[in-house]
């Protein structure tokens, strides 16, 4: 049987949420890790907009957003309801922070890890624009040990690749913040076997075009 194919690249937290779906969902699929200078004429083909994640359908639908393959991925098997599709009110507030994660959140990330690059502010005003949602998720996290119950679901999947970036800018300042439920919540799905799974390092698919058959 053919395998979906996944175009891929281990450091993108987009590409990382989009592998965590398939690993929650146990959905295996053909991976082809890319390096993002060298794109392959195939990718984008399928997907001019030149972004990972990508997956291709054995049907050749394309879905070219990371949160659309986690969705996509968990339609088929979800066991632990983590598309929430029996509490509308908490689908909505994943949703919200999904979105907020990656229309506000990821911006103030970027420029905090290359504040030099951008000189307008220092990297303390960076990180401080960043913290807005980290005292967010620190609150939710107050309340129940994941973001909107007590076992995670789709929001703390797709948000943490994100946190962890923003703790690794300078892991001594976060270690010492008052986020101390967050630092948990972080470190604990760090260690979880879904992250080291999906952290496996494959060879780049440009150089022999060989497909690795990951989240099986
Ligand atoms: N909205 C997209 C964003 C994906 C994205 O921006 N990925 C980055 C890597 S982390 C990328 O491919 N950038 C293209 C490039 O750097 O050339 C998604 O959720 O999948």
């Amino acid at each position: 049987m053919t395998l979906p194919t996944l175009y891929s690249f281990r450091r993108c937290p987009y590409a990382m949420r989009a592998r965590l779906g398939l690993v929650l969902a146990k959905f295996p699929v053909s991976l082809r890790e890319i390096v993002l200078k060298h794109k392959p004429e195939a990718m984008l083909l399928a997907s001019p907009k030149g972004t990972v994640p990508v997956l291709i359908l054995q049907n050749g639908e394309v879905i070219e957003e990371s949160f659309e393959i986690m969705c996509w991925a968990l339609a088929q098997n979800d066991p632990h309801d983590l598309l929430l599709t029996a509490t509308s009110d908490k689908q909505e507030a994943a949703k919200a922070l999904i979105d907020y994660n990656d229309q506000v959140f990821k911006s103030w990330l970027d420029k905090y890890k290359y504040a030099d690059r951008h000189p307008e502010y220092n990297e303390q005003y960076y990180r401080e624009q960043g913290e807005v949602f980290i005292a967010q998720l620190e609150n939710l996290l107050s309340k129940h040990p994941q973001l909107l119950r007590a076992i995670p679901c789709i929001a703390d999947y797709a948000i943490y690749p994100f946190i962890r970036q923003f703790a690794h800018v300078d892991k001594a300042w976060f270690e010492q913040s008052a986020y101390k439920n967050v630092q948990l919540w972080l470190a604990n799905h760090l260690q979880s076997d879904e992250f080291i799974t999906v952290m496996q390092k494959f060879p780049t698919w440009l150089e022999n075009e060989q497909s690795f058959v990951f989240g099986q």
